[in-house]
């Protein structure tokens, strides 16, 4: 089955991307044909610096790899280097209801925010939608943030089928239960744009620093509390055993615990669990000529099939 989906080089990646998506990207990437790709494109809606944008480029590349995504088992390519994906994404534009793209919420919240909105903000899920569909894409694994764009790429696919006979398969979204929407620092959605974040990789010390401003109710210590609506033991439970869970859980419902130790037990577990991905990702580092040769070859792979695509979609509405 291909499965794929794309992460943005907006900086650095934060645990609510690995565990929403990332994770879903190495669990599945043993038994389909995975298409992983970094949204250089996306980012340019945020990003509007060249050299930042190279690095985080780069740096997205070496965190997937580093934390286990394999390109001898998956294809890893950067969005920008298929240029046919430009192609597609006029074709679907042209048959996009402008109601549509108005009711997409990334667009709608960061307006609403006061951020700039600019024409590309307004027009990434059409971007999106031939992203999915130029691969022929089945499943999407994503976080709940990104459904509705997943929504968005199947209704332009089953419009374009509709008008002009069947040319794209059908995509789906893909979410895990209990990492869906990761909690940020005060409870809220995790996100860059947030300022909520808790980094995947860097410097260890700043990070258990950023766990333990993790903002907490003000209840007192020895009233129980409801584990399932609190977000500090929403990450917890990220990083533990389902029986270390489980115990968590109780201690909540008995009460009479602090938060502080909850925090603790959330610094020692994330540090052990990316251990290993940080040390990979320092080899990784030494060696980016394979990084850099990875891409290519992803790059090429993926414009075949994206080629194939492009083409049929050409022919479908007559510009062939
Ligand atoms: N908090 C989250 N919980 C679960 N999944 C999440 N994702 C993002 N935040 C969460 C998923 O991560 C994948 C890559 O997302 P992206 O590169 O598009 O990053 P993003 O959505 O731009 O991440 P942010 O931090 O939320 O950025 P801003 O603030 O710019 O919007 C996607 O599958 C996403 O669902």
């Amino acid at each position: 089955m291909r499965v794929l989906s794309g992460i943005q080089p907006t900086g650095r990646p934060h645990w609510g991307n690995f565990f929403g998506a990332i994770r879903q990207y190495i669990d599945l990437q043993d038994d389909n044909d995975g298409f992983y790709f970094i949204a250089d494109m996306h980012a340019l809606t945020t990003v509007r610096d060249a050299a930042a944008l190279k690095q985080y480029t780069l740096d997205a590349a070496l965190d997937l790899m580093a934390l286990g995504l394999d390109p001898k088992k998956a294809t890893l390519f950067v969005q920008s280097q298929v240029p046919e994906v430009s192609e597609l994404t006029w074709l679907l534009m042209t048959g996009t209801p402008m109601g549509l793209l108005e009711r997409c919420h990334a667009y709608k919240d960061k307006k609403e925010k006061g951020l700039n909105a600019d024409a590309g903000l307004f027009t990434y899920p059409v971007l999106m939608a031939a992203d999915i569909l130029i691969y022929d894409s089945e499943v999407v694994p994503v976080g709940q943030d990104q459904i509705q764009h997943i929504e968005v790429a199947r209704d332009l696919a089953g419009s374009f089928n509709h008008t002009f006979g069947e040319t794209f398969k059908l995509p789906k979204a893909k979410t895990l239960d209990h990492s869906a929407k990761v909690p940020g620092t005060d409870g809220e959605k995790m996100s860059k744009s947030y300022n909520n974040t808790l980094p995947l990789f860097g410097n260890v010390k700043q990070i258990r620093k950023q766990i333990m401003r993790i903002t907490t109710d003000s209840r007192a210590m020895e009233d129980p509390k409801e584990p399932e609506g609190d977000h500090l033991f929403q990450l917890y439970r990220l990083f533990a055993s389902p029986e270390d869970v489980e115990t968590m859980a109780a201690m909540y419902r008995r009460g009479g615990f602090g938060y502080g130790d909850v925090k603790k037990a959330v610094a020692e577990a994330s540090e052990t669990y990316f251990a290993e991905a940080r040390a990979r990702r320092e080899e990784l580092e030494a060696n980016l000529d394979y990084v850099h040769e990875t891409l290519r070859d992803g790059a090429a792979r993926a414009r075949e099939v994206a080629a194939d695509v492009l083409l049929r979609a050409q022919k479908a509405c007559g510009l062939r």
